[in-house]
């Protein structure tokens, strides 16, 4: 099967998208001197496409895993419980968390075990994500849906007048693509393009739905949206004239809400959007063609979800102006700049062995080895990143432990919807982008939290790194 495989949904031929929403579950956790979370790994049988039953994985359930929603200033404990067969590895993205407790490579979870991790929820109000990290296996546990949001509130989010009735007008949409075998199985690593350009599928799920629509019962909804694909980079607009009203980036809200007609979402990144009732007519939120310029490109045009006006309300609050104060690390600030050059000059699949790794997937020349630390960064010290792609593709870059700013893309200003904080920052081809962060809290020199692309063949071919804070 070729690169860029057209959707077979467009929105014309697909019309009106027939199945409701799913809404996965909200879990609190229950209260103590720590709030404690029950996590269930498990396989399990999903019904996707009709009369066809889809082996997957899922948390709590047989796809995906129930929102985890925590407050700022909580202590919680996550206790997992490996249901597998088989190990896997469950990583907090976007959460700062202790090293030993961020669910990486080295957290493996073996079948029937519990892992256990407990700390305090030491950031903003965000729009976190948790989802399979284990090594070279984390593209095809996540694709059979090993994923799940992780909310965080805190006193400054909810003192706004911003929708937050979750399941009622705060809406999770989980944005992923899927091709089928003709049994109902994921296809998955069938073509050197799931392992080059990384997976793009021909159907598009959220929350695990099929051409999925959502009535809107409040006058003005809001949209948490992950990209949980695999590969697949998306060009969000509306379907009608209406600009995209974004108050939120990965790791906090913005200072203010901005306004974009399109809106370029890679793997692991997420936005927050305000939509506010249609008068008639639903409004599609649809992907649009990415602006040509590298071979991962996809230029087609297809729906992701339909919004149905559920009664003709117009909102009687106007959009709060000011958001958050978002923080700022001044780049004068930065005890040093550290470049990352990424590298899949031979497109190879998986590292080969030796120690210099020449020509597979890397950054900086070496693919992931899970016993070697790559960078070793003082606790509390601010630090620029730069990161440098030197291939033919679009990289979704991810940092663990820190929320980070981006600082510019070859000397421009990050678009407007990445200036609040961010943990996944998108690197085209040939372009260099610079963020700063501070690496505040935990350090500890035997565990190391990773860097990677978030193209999720890519980081199982090596495309990680390893840093500890000490
Ligand atoms: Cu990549």
């Amino acid at each position: 099967m070729a690169v860029g495989t057209a959707l077979p949904l467009s929105p014309i031929a697909a019309g009106r998208q027939t199945n409701p929403l799913k809404i996965p579950k909200l879990l609190e956790g229950a209260a103590g001197a720590s709030r404690i979370y029950e996590l269930h790994v498990a396989a399990g049988i999903s019904t996707f496409l009709p009369d066809l039953s889809t082996p997957t994985l899922g948390i709590n359930g047989a796809y995906l895993g129930p929102t985890i929603r925590a407050r700022a200033g909580d202590r919680i404990t996550l206790r997992v419980k490996n249901n597998m067969a088989g190990p896997t590895a469950i990583h907090w993205h976007g959460l700062h968390v202790p090293a030993r407790y961020d669910g990486g490579p080295h957290q493996v979870i073996e079948a029937g075990k519990v892992w256990e991790p407990s700390f305090d929820i030491k950031q903003k109000a965000s729009l976190c994500w948790y989802h399979s990290h284990l090594l070279e296996q984390t593209g095809e546990q996540v694709l059979r849906g090993l994923a799940g949001l992780f909310l965080i509130e805190d006193d400054e989010s909810l003192a706004l007048p911003l929708p937050s009735d979750y399941g009622i007008d705060d809406i999770p949409l989980i944005i992923q693509d899927r091709r089928f075998n003709p049994d109902g199985s994921f296809e998955y690593m069938s073509n050197m393009g799931d392992a080059e350009v990384g997976y793009q599928g021909n159907v598009i799920l959220v929350n695990g739905t099929v051409a999925p629509h959502l009535e809107l019962r409040r006058p003005r909804t809001r949209l948490r949206i992950l990209n949980g694909s695999n590969a697949r980079i998306y060009m969000l607009g509306r379907d009608d004239a209406a600009d995209l009203l974004i108050i939120g980036s990965d790791g906090s809200l913005l200072e203010r809400p901005v306004h974009m007609h399109r809106l370029r979402l890679g793997p692991g990144e997420r936005i927050e959007l305000l939509v506010d009732m249609p008068r008639e007519r639903p409004v599609t939120l649809m992907s649009y063609p990415v602006v040509a310029n590298a071979v991962d490109d996809n230029n087609e045009t297809f729906p992701i979800i339909e919004l149905r006006p559920g009664k003709p309300e117009a909102p009687d609050m106007p959009v709060p102006q000011q958001l958050i104060r978002v923080p700022y690390w001044n780049p004068a600030r930065a005890s040093r700049t550290r470049t990352f050059t990424l590298d899949m000059s031979t497109m190879q699949i998986g590292p080969t062995p030796g120690p210099t790794m020449d020509g597979a997937m890397g950054i900086n020349g070496r693919s992931m080895d899970m016993n070697r630390i790559d960078e070793r960064v003082p606790l509390g010290s601010v630090e620029i990143w730069e990161i440098h792609n030197r291939t033919t593709l679009t990289h979704p870059f991810h940092i663990h432990d820190v929320q980070l700013r981006v600082l510019d893309r070859d000397r421009a200003p990050p678009q407007p919807h990445e200036q609040g904080l961010k943990d996944t920052v998108l690197v085209d081809p040939g372009s260099r982008v610079r963020v700063i962060a501070e690496f505040a809290d935990f350090a500890d020199p035997d565990h190391p939290y990773m860097y990677h692309c978030h193209n999720l063949e890519h980081e199982d071919a090596g495309m990680m790194g390893q840093f500890v804070v000490i």
